[in-house]
């Protein structure tokens, strides 16, 4: 077997790098952004070299942009990686240009760290100590454990969930290996948007609401209010959200407001007004703005009785089994004052908790109620927090009091995403046997409790109950086992203990955080030494490979053929398709569905292949709804817009819920633990800890790209004012801590963070030293494990911490 860590060097020369790096330095100022083709940029700081291959290729990274990618090899060596400069950049053809991720993937290939061959755990798990073994000894000892698993507990004692290392379903062949051998319990809901989307059933009827219009709305909109939304971050592609929302807001002019507690890179100049607000306030921000706009007659009070349910009083609904609704239950009276707490919402009573001067909510208000057609849109941060369903309920209440949705640039408060396009059909998974879901965010705590776990007190779906505790784990492209889950150190813990969590199946390409806990550890081709089919909306490309699978990496179809072979269920798995079959096959049917896509064949031809994108065309939400509510009611309760929830309501009264914790019918306010209105916790952990998605990575893949760790600091974001009171100095190493962790990072002092908030991108892979103090610098060291009130959902967001020198 050829060892080619020695490309890792020829590619580390520093031509390569300081070109990378002036260019990262340019993307993070934003200036991709420019209009002015990037290829013109690319070629200042890249010398031209004789004698180079270029191969299409695209980023497989789950911002789900797949940009493409230029790789130019010279020698079977890749040399450097540029991106789309085809046609002239007009936008609705424009260039989907990679970003520095992207642009850097030639060193997350070549990482140390690879995983090379299959391994076998021989050390305590964790310790990360393991053997090589062949590929036949680790997938006989794959089918011999699973066997295990499912002849003494069930197939339900596994728990599997893909990881978010490449989009999209073409490794679907993961669920469809498990549900030949008898299925797995699957997770409900996502670490993503679990709480909007929960939000999104309960008010508009389904979680497709979750997504609303999309940015180019924004064209025709006279006000932009983006709550926790950072695509300058999270949608950075030049084919993406960022570009879509920058070109739409130029056409339109429309005054633009960020609602953040960070002076994010999607403000950074570009807004008209950035709304500094504590985390986990923005539902009492609502409340406040609500309080006015009816007081000050901006309500539609007609939208509201034809589409709305819930905002006054409600006659009985025989037909859908609704009983009538007394006008203090409704959600008029509950802002004036009215309903059950008494309490008026005045901005007066909502200023200090949110952090926001009482004038702001005023005028913010009266700009909402003045505005056309504003466009108000939620990221997933504000919903990623203990009380994030109810945070996600209200913000939509601003646009359903102002009866602004269903119409030209305007939104329904969700969010602006884009890639609900043009996917490629997925891999058929076949029906799971097991029915029972566990919520994502507690798969965990069934290791621990699964066999005490109800419907009820649990939020188990499809099953009043769940028979077996989970014994084992299937992860393929994930760090969900550790890296991006909660409380790593208990949650460490908890995998060590083999008793409990019998085996561990990881299959990566890097040695992660997790892929340390594996019992048996496989190492999987990367993008470059793959190929697929991959469509977004402005193109279809079908990758090439780049580089020939290095060391012992294996086609993970062609694996899990093999396993599913020790099974007896190989030709089952496969239908004699190779994996090209299946790509043209899964192509050729997406195509009935989009005729406009190329032919296979063309596309074989020519690799990537343009869409049309027009940029005129109606993208906004709930169209058919506002034109016709009675011929296309919503999937509620009600057919309405469900302000009010009598679900919700019979879901507070018969749910067991854990002390302290509450359901509400109406999108109320709820402060939880560990908010800022815990005064007891805040005595020892005085500071608000939020995480959000860093430039530098998708999650924790990328975390070990060195070029992109220069790039992007990984640093903890204070404030002056905080940073003062500790006498802490810029830069300086300290340690953040709760009672569940310590992190060590260095400290970024900058007014770009309100007081009394720190921030730190999550992703960096956890580190644990021999004292206990994670170096590596993984947020999740110190985020707690108590899910959600209703979604039982991942609150990452919502922490307590302390922070001091080291
Ligand atoms: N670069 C990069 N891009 C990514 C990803 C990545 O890891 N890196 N991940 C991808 C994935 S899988 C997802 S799910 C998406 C989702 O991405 P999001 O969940 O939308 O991104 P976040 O950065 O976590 O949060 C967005 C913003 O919410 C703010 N925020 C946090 N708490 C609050 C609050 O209480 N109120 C308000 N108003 N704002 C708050 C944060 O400061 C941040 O600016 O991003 C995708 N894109
Ligand atoms: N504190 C905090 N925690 C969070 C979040 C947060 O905002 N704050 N965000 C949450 C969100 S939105 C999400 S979606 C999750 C994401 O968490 P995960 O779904 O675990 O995603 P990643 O951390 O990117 O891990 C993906 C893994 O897949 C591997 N991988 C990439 N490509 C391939 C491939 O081709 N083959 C194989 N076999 N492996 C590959 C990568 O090396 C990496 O180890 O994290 C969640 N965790
Ligand atoms: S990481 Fe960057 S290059 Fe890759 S898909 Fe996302 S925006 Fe595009
Ligand atoms: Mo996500």
């Amino acid at each position: 077997m050829k060892d080619k860590t020695n490309v890792s060097d020829a590619v580390n020369s520093d031509l390569s790098r300081r070109s990378f790096l002036k260019l990262g330095a340019y993307l993070g100022a934003g200036a991709f952004l420019s209009t002015q083709p990037l290829n013109a940029i690319a070629a200042a700081v890249i010398d031209a070299h004789h004698g180079e291959v270029t191969k299409w290729h695209n980023c497989w990274a789950h911002c789900h942009s797949s940009c493409l990618l230029k790789i130019v090899t010279e020698d079977g060596q890749i040399k450097r990686i540029e991106t789309d400069d085809q046609g002239d950049d007009q936008f609705g053809q424009h260039q989907v240009r990679a970003c520095l991720r992207g642009r850097s993937l030639h060193k997350r290939t070549f990482s140390p760290d690879r995983l090379k061959y299959p391994m076998k755990r021989i050390g305590k798990r964790g310790e990360g100590k393991f053997k090589r073994i062949s590929w036949d000894e680790a997938l006989t000892e794959v089918h011999s454990q699973l066997s295990r698993i499912i002849k003494d507990y069930g197939n339900q004692a596994i728990f599997s969930r893909i990881g978010y290392g490449q989009p999209h379903g073409p490794y679907h062949y993961v669920p469809r290996f498990l549900n030949l051998i008898g299925g797995f319990l699957s997770p409900a809901g996502n670490y993503s948007s679990h709480q909007i989307d929960t939000a999104s059933t309960y008010t508009y009827g389904n979680k497709s609401f979750t997504m609303g219009s999309a940015p180019t709305e924004m064209s025709r909109s006279d006000l932009i209010v983006y709550f926790g939304n950072n695509p300058a971050n999270t949608r950075m592609s030049g084919g993406s959200d960022t570009y879509h929302y920058q070109v739409s807001k130029a056409k339109s002019a429309a005054r633009t407001i960020i609602i953040d507690p960070q002076y994010t890179d999607t403000a950074c100049g570009r807004e008209d007004e950035w709304i500094a607000i504590r985390p986990g306030t923005d539902a009492l921000l609502i409340e406040a703005l609500s309080w006015v706009l009816i007081k000050e007659n901006f309500v539609d009070e007609a939208f509201l009785a034809q589409y709305c349910y819930g905002y006054d009083a409600e006659p009985a609904m025989p037909e859908k089994g609704l009983p009538a609704l007394d006008a203090s239950l409704g959600y008029k009276a509950y802002i004036l004052g009215f309903g059950a707490d008494g309490i008026a919402k005045t901005p007066e009573y909502a200023a200090s908790t949110c952090g926001i001067p009482t004038e702001k909510i005023y005028q913010l208000a009266r700009e909402l109620g003045h505005a056309k057609a504003p466009f108000i849109a939620q990221g997933w941060g504000p919903q990623r927090h203990a009380a994030g369903e109810q945070t996600s309920r209200a913000i939509f209440m601003l646009p359903i009091l102002l009866g602004q949705l269903g119409l030209p640039g305007t939104n329904n408060g969700g969010s602006d995403f884009l890639f609900h396009t043009t996917d490629i059909m997925n891999m058929p998974t076949g029906k799971n046997p097991v029915k029972a879901q566990v919520p994502c965010f507690k798969w965990s705590e069934a290791v621990v409790r699964g066999q005490e776990m109800t419907a009820l007190s649990d939020g188990i779906a499809k099953a009043d109950k769940l028979d077996t505790n989970v014994k084992c784990v299937f992860m393929y492209q994930g760090n969900w086992l550790l890296n991006q889950h909660s409380d790593c150190n208990a949650t460490a813990k908890m995998l060590a203990n083999e008793k409990l969590m019998e085996f561990i199946f990881v299959m990566d390409n890097h040695m992660t955080a997790s892929a340390k806990f594996a019992d048996i550890l496989l190492p999987d081709i990367t993008w470059l030494e793959n190929s697929r089919v991959i469509a977004f909306s402005t193109h279809v490309t079908k990758t090439e490979h780049v580089l020939d699978p290095m060391y012992e990496c294996r086609h993970p179809y062609d694996v899990f053929a093999d396993l599913a072979g020790k099974f007896g269920l190989r030709e089952a798995f496969r239908e004699g398709r190779t994996w090209d079959d299946w790509q043209q096959y899964l192509y050729e049917q997406s195509c009935i569905k989009h005729p406009h896509f190329p032919t296979y064949e063309e596309l074989s031809e020519k690799k990537t292949v343009r869409l049309p994108f027009d940029p005129e065309a109606d993208r906004y939400t709930m169209k058919e709804f506002r034109l016709d509510p009675l011929a296309n009611p919503l999937p509620t309760e009600s057919g309405k817009i469900q302000i009010y929830s009598h679900k919700l309501a019979n879901i507070a009264q018969t749910w067991l819920l854990p002390e302290g914790d509450s359901i509400t019918a109406l999108p109320n306010y709820t402060p939880t633990w560990e908010s800022y209105t815990d005064i007891e916790t805040k005595k020892q952990f005085p500071l608000q800890l939020i995480g959000f998605k860093s430039k530098g990575r998708p999650h924790s893949t990328f975390a070990n790209v060195p070029w992109l760790r220069e790039v992007v600091e990984d640093a903890l974001m204070m404030n002056p004012v905080d940073a003062n009171e500790r006498q802490l100095t810029q830069g300086q190493l300290i340690h953040i801590f709760n009672d569940r962790g310590t992190i060590q990072v260095p400290l970024r002092i900058t007014p770009r963070i309100m007081p009394g908030v720190v921030a730190l991108g999550e992703g960096a892979w956890y580190q644990p030293d021999e004292s206990g103090v994670d170096v590596g610098g993984c947020i999740n060291t110190i985020t707690r494990l108590k899910p959600t009130a209703l979604a039982k959902a991942n609150p990452q967001g919502t922490n307590l911490v302390e922070v001091r020198a080291v």
